[in-house]
């Protein structure tokens, strides 16, 4: 129904034969198969996750690709050691090595990994292994990987959730492992966590998982129950851009983490289990003035994650445009997580007929969305890079993304 639409279920199948291919050279026989995961952004709903609140994220039609092929070696017998030599050799091979040209290559022994073991993109999935393979887990055997994404790296698209989940989903398939979807974002936010060193959520993984087509996903980070949501922004006569700043961030940094702190802290304060707990009219008055913002964000933003829900359920998608608005301004005043250029974007998109706009993911830099009309995607696009050249800022990348299919089995 959506005429502009790519058609990612194409464009999939013939990725996964170019994968499969540079598989054979790489490893010299063809992969057992090829798993996709899709990256995500965020409608509304931002750092809402931990604090067991609630999420709005959809897929985006932007994937990591993994070609996987077990080791034949790799009989039973890891963990009494009576397998055979190099039973449990991980080989990962990437194109998608953010800083180089051609491949990026890691290999370790799944015995051997611990938390500092893997750097760069090669801890997605050493962390997966990390987490499956871990003290109360699954035999894992060994592995050959070959990782290909067109998730952009550092945008807050969640890049890397994207190679996680397409390692999980690609293992739980050749291992028969049964794991569900929300265990498998479960285990995929433990790698992130105690293996990459990220203290972040459970949103992200989700949208990789459960997205559907044509839908937002409203999940409850407590129960992890989760309802799919329409949003046919092409039937509206709308679009949703991203405007990728090209401003890195890293989630385990500092920032990300002394939030969290923040909310525990409000959280402990309130005499609360989580924030979730707190009601929204609370009285914050007894908080330190940095805490209260902090808490009135949460607050605020489950109550706006709720209104979308309701707006987007009654058709009435530009309808929402307020509420985004109100989240960036709520992030760049309560929470402190926006930027210069965060700012600068969503200002120009809604000054150039955006209908909502606001910062997308952790912040500190990534991207921002804006839902703008049809018709106007190249005003905003101009505008965006106009504003940005006028400050002697970088100019951003700007694309549509529509809501996509969640991860799965491509061939
Ligand atoms: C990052 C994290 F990975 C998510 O879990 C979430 O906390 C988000 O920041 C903020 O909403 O994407």
């Amino acid at each position: 129904a959506q005429k502009s639409a790519r058609r990612p279920g194409q464009d999939d199948a013939a990725r996964a034969e170019a994968l499969s291919r540079r598989f054979a050279e790489v490893y010299g026989h063809d992969p057992d198969g090829v798993w996709r995961a899709p990256g995500r952004v965020n409608l509304i709903g931002e750092h809402t996750d931990y604090n067991d609140g609630f999420v709005l994220p959809f897929a985006i039609d932007r994937s990591a690709m993994v070609a996987v092929r077990l080791r034949r070696d790799a009989g039973p017998g890891r963990r009494t050691g009576q397998g055979q030599a190099g039973h449990d050799v991980v080989d990962l091979a990437s194109t998608w090595a953010p800083d180089g040209e051609g491949l990026s290559r890691a290999r370790f022994r799944i015995a051997d990994l611990a938390p500092g073991t893997a750097a760069g993109w090669s801890a997605y999935p050493a962390g997966v292994v990390h987490v499956l393979a871990g003290p109360d887990g699954v035999d894992v055997p060994g592995f050959e990987l070959l990782l290909d994404s067109t998730v952009p790296v550092g945008a807050g698209l969640s890049s890397s959730h994207a190679v996680e989940v397409a390692t999980i989903v690609a293992l739980n398939d050749l291992l028969d492992l049964g794991l569900d979807r929300p265990a498998m974002a479960r285990l995929t936010q433990r790698a992130e966590n105690e293996f990459v060193g990220a203290p972040t959520g459970i949103m992200d993984q989700s949208a990789s998982l459960m997205g559907r087509a044509g839908a937002a996903l409203f999940l409850d980070c407590r129960t992890q129950e989760a309802q799919l949501v329409p949003l046919p922004v092409a039937e509206h006569g709308l679009a949703v851009l991203v405007i990728d700043t090209g401003v890195a961030h890293s989630h385990a940094d500092g920032g990300y983490g002394a939030r969290r702190a923040s909310c525990e802290h409000g959280a402990t304060a309130l005499g609360a289990a989580s924030l979730r707990d707190v009601p929204a009219g609370a009285d914050l008055t007894g908080l330190d003035p940095e805490t209260a913002r902090r808490v009135r964000h949460v607050l605020s933003e489950n109550r706006r994650v709720l209104g979308t829900v309701e707006r987007l359920r009654a058709g009435d998608l530009a309808g929402i445009g307020a509420l985004l608005v109100a989240s960036h301004a709520s992030l760049r005043d309560d929470y402190e997580v926006s930027c210069p250029e965060l700012d600068l974007a969503v200002d120009t998109a809604l000054a150039a007929g955006a209908v909502g706009a606001r910062m997308t993911g952790g912040g500190f830099g990534g991207s921002a969305i804006a839902l703008v009309p049809a018709a106007r995607t190249e005003q905003v696009r101009d505008a965006v890079a106009q504003a940005f050249a006028e400050q002697g800022r970088r100019a951003p990348q700007v694309f549509a993304v529509v809501p996509g299919e969640g991860a799965g089995r491509v061939r």
